[in-house]
């Protein structure tokens, strides 16, 4: 059976694939000319209001990631605007490390929900996944995107950046949403 990736950020691809290769999916990816609209003030809710729009635009099974980083002496921001926070990651990492200054209080979570629909757009499976961390004052390390650079996790001595992708594919935030969501998927009927 088909399941549409219904994302259109390429680090978030990379890091979906592995986890779905041991299914018995097929996997597409969204196209291009499709755009999503994410109007929720929750990361469920805009991962489902993702996943009901591919999979209403293409007939198929649809599968979202909708995350984002939530530090606490921002009072939890940029969290679900992390990406519209800036234009560019490095803007974003710059904006972010702008706002937080020289303040002690460091720390963050990752947050990543999944949703999954039927071809008719209905949830089928909506789960989600955290990973604390602290915010550096400079970025680290050449892996990964997004605001990895500056997520440290105090666990590994390392930046999600720094660590090799196995391993921020076992602690990260989307790692535990799949984690919980994989064998939900396996149990489907479709
Ligand atoms: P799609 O909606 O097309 O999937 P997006 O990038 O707009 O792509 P989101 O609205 O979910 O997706 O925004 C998530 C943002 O949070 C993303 O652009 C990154 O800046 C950040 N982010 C999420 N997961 C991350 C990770 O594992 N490492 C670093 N940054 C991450």
């Amino acid at each position: 059976t088909v399941l549409v990736v219904a994302t259109g950020n390429p680090g978030k691809v990379k890091e979906i694939e592995p986890y779905l290769s041991g299914l018995n999916w097929e996997l597409r990816l969204k196209p291009p000319e499709l755009e999503m609209e994410e109007t929720g003030t929750t990361f469920q809710e805009n991962a489902a209001q993702k996943a009901t729009q591919v999979a209403i635009a293409t007939g198929q099974w649809a599968i979202a990631d909708d995350s984002g980083l939530e530090v606490m002496a921002l009072d939890g921001r940029p969290g679900v605007y992390s990406a519209r926070y800036a234009e560019s990651d490095q803007a974003r990492i710059a904006k972010l490390l702008g706002e937080l200054g020289d303040a002690t209080d460091r720390r963050a979570q990752f947050v990543c929900a999944i949703a999954v629909a039927k071809p008719d757009g209905t949830i089928a499976l909506l789960t989600e996944g955290f990973c604390p961390g602290e915010i550096l004052t400079a970025p680290r390390g050449e892996g990964g995107f997004g605001y990895d650079p500056i997520f440290y996790v105090p666990e590994q001595r390392m930046t999600f950046s720094e660590m090799p992708l196995e391993v921020k594919q076992e602690i990260s935030h989307r790692g535990r949403a799949f984690q919980a969501i994989l064998p939900q998927m396996k149990a489907l009927k479709v």
